[in-house]
């Protein structure tokens, strides 16, 4: 398969020879023209560009950034604003955030600076997840940097505005990425995420401000909205998918590592097959998971039902194999699983799918921050059936027992860690029951599952 080149936009810098994380660099290669640019721009016209450029959020939900920066009514509003970067990256099998901050932090300063200024805050923090230490490091130089320069600080290039960026680091748990459970953290509790509504964080966020909370990626393409101006930016991708996105490829493939498309560019097979050269070993393609382990699991031998837009502006539905489905926000979310964060997982014809499981289901039993009677159980039992089907002990009703307890989590806690640990247990027992049934057969089982004590 033909190897389709890659279109860098938030990426363009970062692995090329000689570029470096320090401010010269990053002034040499036209670093701070946009923010100087936007500090002369009213702060609503920003926010209308975002809202035309139809950028969505790069963290997980897809969530369009102009219409949550909206939901601050700043003509009412007395309190402070609060702009957060969530650069905490702990969803299994994506990297993308990581590279940006490691490579080009300057990038994700500016796109903050711009982002804090249309939403007019005078303090942003960027919640780092604690294991990137050398991140940590680099951002803190960074923001150094920048406050010499005048870019941070009181009165920015003599513009009037004033703003404080600070670094916070995590400690290490995933439920630190839910951006109430980030919120919680930054203020010096436990990180147990909010219930939304009342808590959606653009209403009542840190200490029960205006909070908008943005992943790394979404704060960078900011910086390229206002420079480009929103219609240009929406002509990147396709409709409703605009701007370019870091895929993340791990798994069983020969070229695994993060690639920038515009949405909708690359399908799964040019991407599998040509950019990342095959499968390894010569194996066929059995699965893939598009979004973050959070995702449903897709199979690559069967058709999925694809709503697509005909010329005459009316939709038809077409049927497509996992290979030919093109990757953006809409068409991932067609086949009943999401496109997430962008991690990829590849997963060849070798692979043992309750194996796969059993590792999916122990990190969130795990992970879950125990706030809620069905996640904290439920996501323990999980893997306990897993474990027993593993140890060679299952019984043959424990594919149906998976289902069950995964039907009672999904939609019954207080954040999206219910569906998160609930929509791979669901999808890969749905889709790889002939598996489950095969390894779980024993009707004479007498493995007792123990309750656990946390
Ligand atoms: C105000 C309303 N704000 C929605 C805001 C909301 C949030 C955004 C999206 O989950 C997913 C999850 C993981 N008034 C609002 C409103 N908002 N309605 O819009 O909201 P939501 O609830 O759809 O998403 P979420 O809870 O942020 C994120 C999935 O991402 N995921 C996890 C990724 C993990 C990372 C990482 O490691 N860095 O990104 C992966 O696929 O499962 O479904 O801001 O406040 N009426
Ligand atoms: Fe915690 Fe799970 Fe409830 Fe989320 S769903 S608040 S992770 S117990």
């Amino acid at each position: 398969m033909s190897f389709k080149p890659e279109y860098r936009l938030i990426l363009k810098y970062a692995d090329e020879p000689g570029y470096t994380v320090d401010i010269d660099c990053y002034l040499r290669h036209g670093g701070y023209q946009v923010l100087k640019k936007a500090l002369t721009l009213d702060p609503a016209f920003i926010v209308q560009e975002v809202k035309k450029s139809g950028l969505r959020g790069r963290g997980g939900a897809g969530f369009p950034t102009g219409v949550k920066w909206g939901f601050i009514n700043h003509e009412k509003n007395t309190k402070p604003v609060y702009l957060l970067c969530n650069a905490d990256e702990s969803e299994p099998g994506t990297f993308k955030d990581r590279q940006i901050i490691y490579k080009d932090p300057h990038q994700l300063i500016e796109g903050m600076i711009i982002s804090a200024y249309a939403n007019r805050a005078h303090l942003g923090y960027i919640y780092i997840r604690g294991e990137f230490a050398k991140g940590a490091k680099i951002l803190e130089q960074a923001l150094a940097e920048a406050r010499e320069r005048n870019f941070l600080g009181k009165n920015i290039l003599g513009s009037g505005y004033d703003l404080e960026i600070y670094v916070f680091r995590g400690a290490g748990a995933y439920i630190c990425g839910e951006e109430t459970g980030l919120i919680e953290s930054l203020e010096g509790k436990r990180a147990y995420p909010r219930i939304k509504p009342p808590y959606f964080p653009a209403v009542l966020g840190l200490y029960m401000c205006p909070t908008i909370v943005n992943n790394v990626e979404t704060l960078c393409h900011v910086k390229h909205i206002v420079d480009m101006g929103g219609e240009a930016f929406a002509k990147i991708g396709t409709p409703n998918n605009t701007g370019t996105r870091i895929w993340c490829v791990s798994g069983d493939v020969n070229r695994p590592g993060y690639y920038e498309y515009p949405c909708g560019a690359i399908t799964f097979g040019e991407l599998i097959y040509g950019v990342c050269g095959g499968i390894r070993n010569g194996n066929k393609l059995k699965a893939v998971i598009p979004g973050g382990s959070s995702a449903k699991v897709l199979r690559a031998d069967i058709k999925y039902k694809i709503p697509r837009k005909k010329a005459d502006g009316s939709t038809e539905i077409v049927e497509m194999g996992l290979e030919d489905i093109p990757l953006d926000f809409d068409t991932v979310a067609a086949t009943g699983s999401m496109s997430g964060s962008g991690g990829i997982i590849v997963m060849d014809d070798t692979r043992d799918m309750v194996e796969c499981l059993r590792n999916i289901a122990e990190f969130y039993a795990h992970e879950s921050c125990g706030q809620c009677t069905p996640c904290r159980e439920g996501s323990l039992w999980m893997k306990k059936i897993l474990d027993r089907i593993c140890r060679g002990n299952g019984r043959k009703e424990d594919s149906k027992l998976l289902l069950d307890v995964a039907n009672h989590i999904a939609g019954r806690t207080i954040c999206a860690f219910g569906e998160a640990c609930s929509w791979p247990v669901q999808s890969f027992v749905e889709l790889f029951e002939e598996e489950f049934v095969a390894k779980a057969k024993k009707e004479d089982s007498m493995e007792i599952l123990e309750p656990v004590e946390r």
